[in-house]
């Protein structure tokens, strides 16, 4: 059984040779994006069994994709070739300082992912792993990823567990719906990772984690990301199949926080790294594959949110959406680190 599967669309990726605004950057570094393949790479590079299912051009961008995806240890081989599509590529810019706003330019519209639906992907190869990581991107893709989404977060014996990170990039929305869908899928998977800044924008909530959790109280485990301060994890006592994964998947012993109380209360925090941030974009997918990979491997919740900082400082002090995670042996000692660092 492979550990992990990840579905979604991933682009050829232009990072900017300097600062400045698209109009002005004269050349382009040629990288690889796309959330969930960076999920499957991260975990890879981690040690983890890890399949990428998508769907490319047959086109060299879709090919690079493939080799370099592959080159990380993760399984391509149900990556689909579409001859009447292209590949999507996105170029981006940088700021002058880290955190500065930068423009992205997405060329996907009509791109061969954007073809997936239920129909046109291997269901049994996308649902062979242990867990399943999605994410709300696809949903914004086209009706078909969106049916491809609610049939792969539906209720199911023996599903495998569902991460979904919820990504919300309102440049990929056409509609006003978009908030609304990713509530929905949220609610339907067990592990969910949204920022407390994404939820404010997506759905108006205010109020820190706890609001958060209030309104999505049915995922087993909700991650609430604070950017640069760190994170909490509300966990939800688990019932029937799903308990049996969660058990599975390794127990904390903190209280829990059943998701109808009034002021939930987080099962775990962690803050995270103090780092030089170089680029934002992937640290999140870096986040949640350390979360995962902790989850995997049956460690505490704290354990699991502190791992997730640690991949994702490892990628915020990199240009790309990649970097290589700190060695198993190095996390698991700088993660059990009694110290200041952590608050
Ligand atoms: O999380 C990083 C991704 O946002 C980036 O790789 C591009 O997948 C991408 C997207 O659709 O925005």
């Amino acid at each position: 059984v492979v550990d992990v599967v990840a579905l979604g669309e991933s682009m050829v990726t232009f990072l900017p040779s300097r600062p400045g605004r698209l109009a002005d950057v004269p050349a382009f570094h040629r990288s690889i994006g796309g959330a969930e393949s960076n999920v499957a790479c991260a975990l890879a590079a981690a040690g983890h069994t890890t399949r990428w299912v998508s769907r490319v051009g047959a086109d060299g961008f879709g090919d690079h994709l493939v080799e370099a995806i592959g080159a990380y240890g993760v399984d391509v081989s149900y990556v689909r070739r579409d001859p009447a599509r292209p590949t999507g590529v996105y170029f981006r810019t940088a700021g002058d300082r880290a955190g500065d706003t930068h423009e992205v330019a997405y060329y996907r519209a009509g791109s061969a992912a954007s073809a997936m639906s239920p129909a046109g992907v291997d269901l049994d190869a996308v649902r062979a792993g242990r867990v399943l990581h999605l994410s709300g991107i696809t949903a914004a893709l086209s009706p078909g990823c969106l049916d491809l989404l609610r049939e792969l977060t539906a209720p199911r014996p023996g599903r495998p567990l569902i991460s979904f990170d919820v990504n919300h990039r309102p440049g990929l929305w056409g509609e006003a719906y978009g908030p609304e869908v990713l509530l929905d899928l949220a609610r339907g998977a067990d592990i969910v990772f949204v920022g407390e800044d994404e939820a404010e924008e997506a759905w108006g909530i205010t109020g820190g984690p706890a609001a958060v959790r209030r309104a999505l109280p049915e995922p087993e485990v909700l991650v609430v990301k604070q950017g640069g301060s760190g994170a909490v994890a509300f966990l939800r006592p688990a019932a029937g199949d799903r308990a049996a994964g969660a058990a599975r998947a390794g127990a904390d012993g903190t209280p829990q926080s059943p998701g109808c109380e009034t002021t939930p209360r987080p099962a775990a925090t962690a803050p995270a790294l103090k780092v030089d941030v170089v680029a934002t974009t992937g640290a999140g997918d870096a986040f949640a594959a350390g979360f995962l990979s902790a989850t995997l491997r049956g460690l505490p919740l704290t354990a699991r949110l502190r791992h997730g900082h640690l991949a994702a400082a490892a990628t915020l002090t990199a240009p790309g959406d990649l970097a290589a995670p700190p060695p198993r042996p190095l996390a698991d000692r700088l993660a059990a680190l009694d110290d200041p660092a952590w608050g």
